[in-house]
């Protein structure tokens, strides 16, 4: 430890945390991490005794592994997120706050105590259940950032039934897809949204993707602003007329600790969408641990993540975590642009937040706002702030820590996934020494390796680079695809056997702390939003314009990495300006704003080997401006291209 701190780490920034930390010290964190790796049923079984509620103990705490895709936990045992997110806290103390509504319009923000959101999850149950809904039927959620979200996941929890969120940026098309993967029987929308001043049209996104999703029964829809909106007799029902005809209380339905929680959709390198599905106590226990440490929350905290209920950090630490240990969750609905650059700073003054989750992309947009968004608002209740989604670049992190964090709060520097459920390498807030940049050391129970991508062999010792796998399940790691074990065996398990895979590079430096590189596959990461390129490219090929395309993520000052698309077109096509505006719009009609390509350039041919594979390296390091570094393109079919298109990048990008 002392060796650590010689080395330039942040010691001397815990001033705010000293008495309050749940470990003692960095060295109570080596030797329960030690203890986690060796015995981890042990340590596992009684952090989950600890920390949920149970209404049958469990007997065995772990079975399975990575060999055979079998990974089970808390075996015997059986409890409901729902009871354990609210009912023990309504009952221990009612009236305290459970979520703080901060709205896009700041008037229209209210509180929702733990007893009035047991009132709301109770009559939600209910209503589901007259719906024909029933344990693990699955639900789809399509709803902006408001505390209806959160009541809605959790009724849904409630019966035993399984969530399904989409981001409600999502165009009809993804929405159907996802709604049909799932088969889900009901969804939960509302009239419309707001978001940064402008209106989100979710109902009628809704209605357009029923018009190909036919195992949808039955539309609920909460009146979030009032306007005329279509509707359709028999199907669709309002939330308030549905929720006032059910009793305020109802009893939550026990399920198995395996039995699973939700399913979330998120890209990969190849195809579509996969719904990751999680468990339901092995995801609970991780959704708490990691938040009690990493960010040290303490009953009487206020946790403001501002991630969307729709991605998994809105899961986890929006919902799950903040709610499991009885603390208090900001849901924002709006945008940190909205009205000003000072809205997180503004909505951290008034609730006197403490711990501040956010990714690296706001950040990058409010430095560059400049000082006076900051200056004047009083951010002294911060304890820990949090970073998440995207590797954190040194100068960013000392913005972060200096002027929000006034050189004294605990930067934790998160790393996890959809899959992971919770953080799997993090600091411990005022117990972790911080080097910017670096996601630092893994949390209980995670056994890392990184690995050789050559030899497939795992690299021991300090100072070592490859790709990221974890070698022990842990609680929170996703149990399957939804409806496509195989798939997640094969994107998983099967690259490194006996591995979980996390598609990342990642360094251990000459002290052991963890670097995280990004993506090794095809997956773009674009204002902390996972995208695969698979998704993008086929998206454009629907278009009848377009031949063949391919798309590279590239550095973005801004968005961290940002979607470049190549395409050629069919015969009978020029390449005009209309027609590149023409596929961007494409694609965010198709699958969402936050997917639309940044540029395309239209070439004659893209690169391609003799079995046709189109070589993406080549563009990427065209884009980059690595040409010179591009290697052998000895394997092409097509070795001409290249040059033309390093001359289409020249005038095109
Ligand atoms: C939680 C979340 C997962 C991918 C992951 C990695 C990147 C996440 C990071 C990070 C560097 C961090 N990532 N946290 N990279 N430092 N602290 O973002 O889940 O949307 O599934 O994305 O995000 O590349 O593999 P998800």
């Amino acid at each position: 430890m002392t060796a650590l701190l010689r080395q330039g780490c942040y010691s001397k920034l815990w001033r705010k945390h000293p008495s309050k930390t749940h470990l003692s010290s960095f060295d109570h964190y080596s030797q329960l991490y030690k203890e986690s790796i060796e015995n981890p049923d042990k340590f596992f079984g009684d952090a989950a005794r600890e920390l949920l509620s149970w209404d049958r103990d469990f007997k065995t705490v772990s079975s399975g592994g990575f060999e055979h895709g079998d990974v089970a936990w808390f075996l015997e045992g059986q409890l409901n997120a729902s009871y354990n997110c609210v009912d023990r806290h309504a009952f221990a103390n009612p009236e305290k706050i459970a979520l703080i509504y901060e709205a896009d319009d700041a008037k229209d923000s209210r509180n929702v105590t733990y007893g009035e959101l047991l009132r709301q999850v109770s009559k939600l149950a209910a209503v589901l259940t007259s719906f024909g809904v029933k344990k693990g039927d699955t639900v789809a959620i399509y709803l902006p950032n408001i505390p209806e979200a959160i009541v809605a996941l959790l009724a849904v929890t409630r019966i035993g039934a399984i969530h399904s969120v989409i981001f409600a940026g999502f165009s009809s098309g993804s929405l159907k897809d996802r709604i049909n993967d799932a088969k889900c029987k009901v969804i939960i929308t509302s009239d419309e949204g707001r978001r940064g001043g402008k209106t989100v049209y979710t109902k009628k996104i809704v209605d357009d993707s029923l018009k190909n999703a036919p195992s949808i029964e039955k539309v609920l829809v909460f009146k979030r602003t009032g306007s005329e909106i279509p509707w359709t007799e028999g199907r669709d029902f309002w939330w308030h007329e549905e929720l006032d005809k059910q009793r305020a209380y109802s009893p939550p339905v026990a399920v198995n600790s395996e039995d699973p929680l939700f399913l979330l959709y998120t890209s990969g390198s190849t195809g579509s969408p996969k719904g990751v599905v999680h468990s339901t106590a092995g995801y609970l226990l991780g959704a708490a641990i990691t938040a009690k440490h990493v960010f040290d929350i303490q009953e009487k905290d206020i946790l403001f993540t501002a991630g969307d209920v729709g991605w998994i950090t809105g899961h986890t630490y929006a919902l799950y975590a903040p709610l499991l240990l009885g603390a208090t969750s900001v849901i924002f609905e709006g945008t940190p642009a909205y009205p000003n650059l000072s809205r997180y700073w503004q909505i951290i003054e008034k609730y006197k937040v403490t711990q501040f989750y956010v990714a690296p992309t706001a950040l990058r947009l409010l430095k560059r706002g400049g000082e006076e968004f900051i200056t004047g608002h009083d951010l002294s209740s911060l304890r820990t702030l949090g970073s998440v989604g995207e590797p954190i670049a040194g100068e960013i992190w000392e913005w972060y820590h200096e002027l929000i964090g006034n050189s004294e709060c605990h930067i934790a520097d998160t790393y996890w996934q959809t899959e992971t459920g919770s953080h799997i390498i993090a600091p411990l807030a005022g117990i972790t020494p911080m080097k910017p940049g670096s996601a630092s050391f893994p949390f209980f129970g995670i056994d890392l390796a990184i690995i050789d991508p050559v030899t497939g062999k795992e690299l021991v010792g300090n100072d070592v680079e490859g790709v990221l796998a974890v070698k022990k399940p842990w609680p929170s790691i996703a149990r399957s695809v939804w409806g496509a074990h195989q798939r997640y065996l094969d994107t998983y398990l099967k690259p490194y056997p006996g591995l979980y895979f996390t598609g990342d590079g990642a360094a251990r430096d000459h002290e052991g702390f963890y670097w995280i590189r990004g993506r090794v596959d095809d997956v773009v990461n674009v204002s902390g939003h996972r995208l695969s390129t698979a998704e993008i490219e086929a998206s454009l090929i629907e278009h009848h314009s377009v031949a063949e395309s391919a798309v590279v993520g590239v550095s973005d000052d801004l968005t961290g990495q940002a979607v470049i698309a190549f395409v050629s077109l069919k015969d009978g096509f020029d390449h005009t300006q209309e027609i590149k505006k023409e596929l961007i719009m494409h694609v965010r009609k198709e699958i969402g704003p936050f997917a639309a390509p940044k540029t395309v350039i239209v070439i004659d041919d893209l690169p391609k080997t003799r079995s046709g594979k189109i070589m993406r390296r080549i563009l990427r390091k065209i884009v980059s401006n690595e040409a010179d570094s591009i290697g052998d393109i000895s394997t092409l079919n097509n070795p001409q291209s290249v040059d033309q298109i390093i001359a289409a990048v020249d005038i095109q990008l």
